[in-house]
């Protein structure tokens, strides 16, 4: 029976996790997880993204990813394990972050030479060097052109899922083509980092599906195919340049020559690769509505399926396509993970003494607040970096810790509630989550149970589970999500962390005054 493997491009590394569905239940017998800073210097990243003297510009370089993939391929393929028996991989990729594509591409991709690593023979394929990333805010103009050309922020809202963001990727093209015209007319595709990783594996054009597409400021949110409206508002002659949009359990190829001579590997079926959030939503479990799942990595997401598109019209949420063929809600923050390095760092403490310091002030901070904007901020929209304490003390490091945490929590539970979703769990996940301090304040300011799972990676863990359940239908076996999840994308029982009364209560008035605290920021800013 058969194994599978999933990868995860995220900002800062690229992880791999095989599952042997062939053992009961079904369990994770690989993990490896390679960091860009740290294994791959000569890029020159910093947390994944290139240094930039403009505050607004995040990009990184696209075939950093390559040879990330090559390595942790080859990392897989000595594992061993009988990788003979690999019948599907898929993957996860950072949201929004795009790859631009020349002419040459389709043909050096299906050519690739065994002997050679992959970095040296793609690296004329790309028509721009660099890749904007999710965090990159460089794009508010192009949001507002792309807005006025559909009617406004609503209907843009209503028609692809979410107002325009600078993230996101319609608006990143349009700067590209009204910033480097010759470059955009010699792009022959626009990739997503999901779909650009699925054509290395293939070594062919690779589609998109509805997951990650709705991203892009570009899908109709209810036909899943490239809405004509929002494509003409944004670039020229762009339906020829994007890839098709296929559901989210398609295989799209099988594994190149390439892949499998360099690695030895089988031809194994390649499934759609799709965003962290929607493969989030599996490997958290979600594949029902009624739960929200917090993931505290690079960003910090609120995420919960919806059986329904209840798209947010007031501009702060977005509604993706989900992997089941639902969809899902998702608010987005920036300064989640880097943040929370910052005031450990600026303190000069570890994780447990940060988790230290985040107890002994007591919950509620005795009134004091924070506005966590290290850096320009997504929820809700801070263009430009700025931090706010309201007596705190920067000096002081109990205080400050948490300030930042409950900040975070309580920015967390007031921008999720436009999802409409009445909490009573929480399924926590991404690297912070291992911090259980953390997760404390989280059930708290919620006022709902807290859990953890087995491991914080549940954005690989859902490519693993979109492989498993797409090779399944292939084969003619299908199973339900139900099936797929249980016991392997389940919350650990014993990690259940229950909110305390006396704190729900300090968190429910507290709420309201940060709310008002960040309104009040948001007013000056634009005084
Ligand atoms: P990504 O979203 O890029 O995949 P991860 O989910 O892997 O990121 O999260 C990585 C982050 O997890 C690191 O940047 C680090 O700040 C954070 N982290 C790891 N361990 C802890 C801990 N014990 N407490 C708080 N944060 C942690
Ligand atoms: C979601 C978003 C981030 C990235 C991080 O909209 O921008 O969560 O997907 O990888």
């Amino acid at each position: 029976m058969s194994l599978y493997l999933g990868l995860d491009c995220s900002t800062q590394s690229l992880s791999a996790m095989m599952l042997d569905a062939s053992a009961s239940p079904p369990r994770v017998v690989f993990e490896h997880a390679l960091d860009y800073d740290a294994v791959l210097p000569s890029y020159g990243t910093r947390h994944g993204v290139l240094p930039s003297a403009d505050p607004r510009v995040r990009v990184s370089p696209p075939l950093m990813w390559v040879e990330a993939l090559d390595v942790v391929l080859g990392a897989a393929a000595r594992s061993g394990l009988d990788v003979g028996r690999l019948a599907a991989i898929s993957g996860s990729a950072q949201q929004h972050g795009s790859v631009y594509l020349n002419a040459t591409a389709d043909e050096r991709l299906a050519a690739l030479d065994a002997a050679q690593p992959p970095v040296p023979q793609l690296r004329g394929i790309v028509s721009r060097l660099v890749s904007p990333t999710w965090m990159d805010t460089s794009t508010a103009d192009e949001c507002a052109e792309i807005a006025a050309a559909v009617g406004g922020n609503a209907p843009l809202a209503r028609l692809t899922g979410s107002r325009a963001f600078e993230r996101f990727t319609g608006p990143q093209i349009r700067r590209f083509w009204k910033q480097q015209p010759a470059e955009y007319a010699a792009t022959t595709r626009v990739h997503l980092v999901s779909s650009f990783l699925g054509s290395v594996l293939i070594g062919a054009d690779a589609a998109l599906e509805p997951g990650d597409a709705s991203g892009m400021n570009l899908m109709d949110l209810v036909t899943r195919r490239w809405a004509p409206a929002a494509l003409e508002a944004t670039a020229p002659e762009l339906a020829d340049r994007l890839p098709s949009i296929v559901p989210s359990s398609s295989v799209i190829g099988e594994l190149s020559p390439y892949w499998q001579a360099r690695h030895g590997l089988p031809p194994a079926r390649v499934v759609a690769w799709s965003g962290d959030n929607p493969c989030s939503l599996i490997g958290t479990g979600l594949v029902r509505e009624g739960r929200l799942a917090v993931s505290l990595g690079t960003s910090d997401t609120v995420f919960g399926l919806m059986r329904a598109p209840r798209v947010d019209e007031g501009g702060t949420g977005h509604v993706f396509g989900a992997p089941t063929g639902d969809w899902m809600g998702l608010t987005c923050f920036r300064n989640g993970s880097l943040a929370r390095e910052r005031v450990r760092d600026e303190h000069g403490l570890d994780w447990a003494a940060f988790s230290a310091a985040l107890d002994s002030a007591p919950a509620g901070n005795g009134g004091a607040l924070l506005l966590p904007w290290f850096e320009p901020e997504i929820t809700p929209a801070v263009p430009a970096a700025g931090v706010r304490r309201r007596g705190i003390d920067p000096r002081d490091a109990a205080a400050d810790v948490r300030g930042l945490i409950e900040a975070q929590m309580m920015a967390l539970a007031n921008h999720s509630a436009w999802m409409g979703v009445n909490v009573d769990a929480i399924h926590a996940t991404g690297g912070a989550s291992a911090n259980a301090a953390i997760l404390r304040v989280m059930a708290d300011v919620f006022g709902a149970d807290v859990y953890r799972f087995e491991s914080t990676n549940s954005a690989c863990l859902g490519a693993v589970l979109r492989a498993w359940h797409a090779d399944a239908a292939a084969s003619g076996q299908p199973r339900s999500w139900d099936d797929i999840v249980a016991g392997v994308a389940q919350p650990v029982a014993s990690s259940r962390i229950r909110p305390r009364p006396p704190h729900v209560e300090t968190y429910r008035a507290l709420r309201r005054r940060y709310a008002d605290f960040e309104a009040e920021a948001l007013t000056s800013e634009s005084a």
